[in-house]
């Protein structure tokens, strides 16, 4: 029998639980209590969880670090800035190509670093005595070897133990070249308690630095910024496609398949769609306070969230020829996903999922699953925060920790030239009045059903017992938790890089997600996951001779 045809029947959500902290000492027991959750949000009554908060030594946690999340996630796929690794070499090696954010350096003339890995390669001698002036020779040499418009430095670990001024080397850099922009990031890895913090310090820099260095016109319709879009298996370029496709310009998308002159010149957009909440709101929030952009949140991940967030889109410029050509894209782009969902709905209605991931997909992606008919039993993410989960309107009371304090304040203001609100306040008014909502995230418990978990920062050992008890269909995670899955008989599909598949976005992402799922939770690979000697040990011989 396939291991997915024992489904659970006895169980409920709160069994699941109480045997998932069986095992805890009582302490972190009541510390993982309070972050796995039997949902039960109902109406503007959305459960309380805990999030962001430091995972208990000794768990095997799926997080990342805050160097990862400033240094892989937020900049690692913007093409033309050198980014140079501060610490040694291992930090720098193994966080290079290893996401997969695609990006397209096909014109003529445009840079890529991106194949490069540049690291200072500190040594013990560098830990004890300071590495500054090797940081200053290795800028100096990516400067002359490349010329580029823009030098970022990442802080790792020892960097920060042994206090280098990495925003002193850059700042005399920069002056000393005159025409590269060189920024220095404090992303210790130990600065937050995962990689969120990353992003946070990722945001800062590059909005302080960078964004609105550039106050060239920039040609093109509907100007809008796609925030929290990082190109992962080509899921930008489908997304550029049917912008394209509508007339609506994205001048600049933070920070798939993107160039230095895109965050540069970011503040001439007239909106910003921001697609992954957690690693980008604070460059929404930004660019509305210093240059009146107004945002709002879409979702490119499932063929409706698609035309939905299209929609929403033309809403907001309020022009009737956008709006009827988005109307024709969508009317043009559905009937090859509908023709691919009555294909596979057969096989993949009623069937199961499990999502862990990041900051976001764990939520994007059950609307893919849902149009396949399919359920998400248990849900939640690595290292998002309270209101990813709950939704924006909890930020006011969220508690400052030690470690949120590790991340610096900025401070921005309306810039007093090239401050312009969008719209006027009636205009948003009305907007507003006719259901589209602005600086809104309502989270992802509010969209899951009754009586199914939400679970913050999962680890290994919770992950195999839920699979061991619910047994999914489909379980996503990451590389780290693919192969103790899938040695569990459960299929296992990569949300972060997708395997070697996507792009997932966009109608034509769509597609190609129902194909994978389908191919995936109809496999019968995974019946033969025991040897014949365990289904069945009184198995018997005979010898030859007999
Ligand atoms: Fe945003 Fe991301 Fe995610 Fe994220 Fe990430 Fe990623 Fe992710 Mo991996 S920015 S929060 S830090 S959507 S790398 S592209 S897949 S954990 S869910």
């Amino acid at each position: 029998m396939p291991s997915s045809a024992k489904k659970l029947v006895n169980w409920t959500p709160t069994d699941i639980k109480a045997d998932m902290l069986a095992k805890y000492p009582p302490k972190v027991a009541r510390k993982r209590a309070s972050q796995i959750l039997v949902n039960e949000a109902l109406g503007n009554e959305t459960p309380e969880i805990s999030a962001n908060v430091r995972t208990i030594p000794g768990i095997i946690t799926m997080r990342g670090c805050t160097y990862a999340g400033c240094k892989g996630v937020i900049l690692g796929p913007t093409r033309d800035i050198v980014n140079i690794t501060h610490g040694p070499i291992g930090c720098g090696f193994y966080s290079w190509l290893t996401r997969r954010n695609q990006t397209d350096a096909s014109a003529e003339g445009a840079e890529n670093f991106m194949p490069y890995c540049f690291s200072t390669d500190m040594q013990d001698q560098d830990i004890i005595f300071g590495g500054e002036k090797k940081l200053q020779a290795a800028i100096q040499e990516a400067y002359d070897l490349f010329h580029p418009k823009a030098i970022a430095i990442f802080a790792t670990c020892p960097v920060g133990l042994i206090g280098d001024d990495i925003h002193a080397v850059a700042r005399k850099m920069k002056a000393k070249f005159g025409d590269c922009n060189v920024f220095a990031f404090s992303c210790e890895g130990y600065k937050g308690v995962s990689q969120s913090a990353g992003h946070h310090i990722a945001n800062n820099k590059i909005f302080s630095e960078v964004v609105g260095e550039n106050d060239a016109e920039k040609p093109g319709e509907f100007k809008i910024n796609l925030l929290g879009e990082y190109n992962i298996g080509g899921d930008g370029f489908e997304i550029d496609r049917i912008l394209k496709k509508c007339g609506i310009t994205n001048i600049s998308t933070f920070s798939g398949n993107s160039t230095y002159d895109q965050f540069a010149s970011a503040h001439k957009a007239d909106l910003s769609a921001v697609m992954c909440h957690r690693s980008i709101n604070y460059v929404a929030d930004m660019l509305e306070t210093k240059f009146g952009i107004p945002w709002i949140k879409v979702n490119f991940i499932g063929a409706k969230s698609t035309a939905k967030s299209l929609r929403k889109i033309a809403e907001y410029f309020g022009d009737p020829g956008l709006t009827a050509r988005v109307e024709e894209v969508i009317a043009e782009e559905m009937p090859a996903v509908e023709a691919v969902i009555d294909d596979v709905l057969p096989r993949t209605k009623g069937k199961t999922a499990m999502l862990f991931v990041g900051g976001s997909r764990a939520h994007h992606y059950q609307d893919l699953f849902a149009e396949m008919g399919m359920k998400t039993l248990a849900a939640g993410y690595e290292f998002a925060h309270r209101d990813d989960y709950e939704g924006r309107q909890v930020i006011p009371g969220l508690k400052v920790d030690a470690d949120s304090r590790n991340i610096e304040e900025i401070e921005v203001k309306a810039d007093e030239q090239r401050y312009a609100p969008r719209k006027t306040s009636e205009e948003m008014a009305k907007l507003e009045a006719a259901g589209l909502k602005f600086k809104e995230y309502d989270g992802l418990i509010p969209d899951m059903d009754h009586q199914t978990l939400v679970i913050d920062d999962l680890n290994q050992y919770e992950a195999e017992k839920l699979v061991e008890i619910i047994k999914p269909d489909v379980f996503c995670a990451g590389i780290k938790e693919k192969f103790s899955i899938q040695k569990l008989g459960i299929p296992m599909k990569q949300l972060h890089s997708y395997d070697s598949g996507g792009p997932y976005a966009g109608f034509q992402g769509a597609v190609n997600f129902y194909h994978e799922i389908d191919r995936l939770v109809n496999s019968k690979v995974w019946s033969y996951m025991k040897a014949p000697w365990q289904e069945n040990p009184e198995l018997s011989a005979t010898y030859v001779w007999e």
